[in-house]
């Protein structure tokens, strides 16, 4: 049987539904061969209502493959992905579109039109219960049930500190200072670790394995690439847009064009302003324990063993901040350059470069380069050992 999906949606859109999905599951290499001469197979459907969400088992000019089962392929994926709660829409459909590109070893490219901009923050029945408020379980309402939770703009994440924003003297009498106002921001409390890593990411790359300790051996892509997927993972907007990446579609990225959405509330890396501003917590001192190292300063190569330590172990600073000397580097995402002389405020560093910001010192380096005025930088491909990366948030 043929129908036309555009009067089927045009229907829905007169029904002022809050959302409507519809997946399209048949191949797209001409069904219609007999009467149509211009392009092959179902075309994009051209007037999408607003509020809707349409996704095509394949793309254009391809056939979707059958699978071994009673479903085809697209939507055996989809089902078992619908079957996971903790999934938003949004990831019930991306997790959908990635599964069966690799399933059918890159050969079925599912397509998805998004016109419902809360699918992040959208789930299909009832979400897994948050602490203290249950979500409600609708079994006898047939139609699916909209769980929306944005988070409240003003609230601090968990695991996040709030640094009001100020003015401060940046930099050292070696790489010269100047005047440099941020604006307020949340920073992660610890450098981002391995089973925060893995989770997101599905890989761990680190040298020193274990939960709680820092994740390592991450380029400055991963990083980028963590701090977006954690935020669609969440339902916030990611900060970062890549585009030219090689390669196109697997990881890890070994190069891409990265540019940052100042507006958006995603996870990303602090500049190297907003680092330094963080690690003084209001000193002006070498360190942020006084004008020399001591044993509860940080961690470094006099003290390590030469590895990482977990997060956290010695004091935080003044602001509550663990690990801001030594451990690992912490990437910035700023491109290394030397600084101007002028005061400036909220600055991002390079339009351009070679190398990315580095900040912080490592398990592997000595007490001086651990210093809060410290500086680094690497490749935005390069991976060590001692180079991981904290977070910041709105
Ligand atoms: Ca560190």
């Amino acid at each position: 049987m043929a129908f036309s999906v555009q009067t089927l949606l045009d229907n829905l859109n007169d029904s002022g539904n809050e959302l409507n999905m519809i997946v399209l599951d048949a191949c797209r290499d001409n069904p219609f061969g007999w009467s149509r001469s211009g392009s092959r197979g179902l075309s994009v459907v051209g007037r999408a209502p607003a509020g809707s969400i349409i996704m095509y088992a394949t793309s254009a000019n391809s056939t979707a493959a059958d699978g071994t089962g009673r479903n085809g392929l697209f939507t055996s994926q989809l089902l078992n992905n619908i079957k996971n709660q903790s999934l938003s829409i949004r990831d019930v459909f991306d997790k959908t579109g990635e599964d069966v590109l690799s399933v059918s070893g890159g050969k079925q490219h599912p397509e998805l039109s998004l016109r419902f901009f809360g699918a992040s923050s959208a789930y299909l029945g009832a979400r897994p219960a948050p602490a203290v408020q249950p979500a409600p379980v609708a079994q006898q309402t047939p139609a699916p049930v909209l769980t929306v939770q944005p988070a409240p703009a003003s609230a601090v994440p968990s695991g996040f500190v709030r640094i009001n924003g100020g003015t401060f003297t940046m930099g050292d009498s070696a790489s010269g200072q100047r005047r440099v106002s941020v604006s307020s921001f949340n920073v992660s409390r610890y450098e981002v670790t391995q089973k925060e890593y893995q989770e997101i990411m599905g890989v761990n790359p680190s040298n020193f394995k274990g939960d709680n300790l820092p994740v390592e051996r991450v380029s400055w892509f991963d990083a980028v690439e963590y701090c977006n997927k954690r935020s669609r993972r969440e339902g916030l907007t990611p900060a970062y847009t890549i585009t030219g990446r090689t390669p196109t579609t697997e990881y890890p990225i070994t190069f891409a064009t990265v540019t940052w959405n100042r507006n958006a509330d995603g996870y990303r890396l602090p500049t190297e302003a907003e680092w330094e501003y963080s690690c003084r917590a209001g000193t002006t001192t070498a360190y942020n324990t006084g004008s020399s190292i001591s044993g509860n300063t940080g961690w470094y190569k006099a003290n390590s063993g030469s590895s990482t330590k977990p997060v956290g172990q010695k004091p935080a600073n003044a602001w509550g901040l663990h690990d801001m000397h030594g451990n690992v580097w912490e990437w910035c995402w700023d491109w290394y350059e030397a600084y101007p002389n002028t005061a400036q405020t909220d600055p991002t560093g390079a339009v351009s470069g070679v190398n990315r910001l580095m900040r912080g010192g490592s398990w592997f380096h000595s007490a001086e380069n651990t210093a809060s005025a410290a500086r680094n930088s690497s490749n935005p491909n390069g991976r060590g050992s001692d180079n991981g990366f904290c977070l910041v948030r709105p």
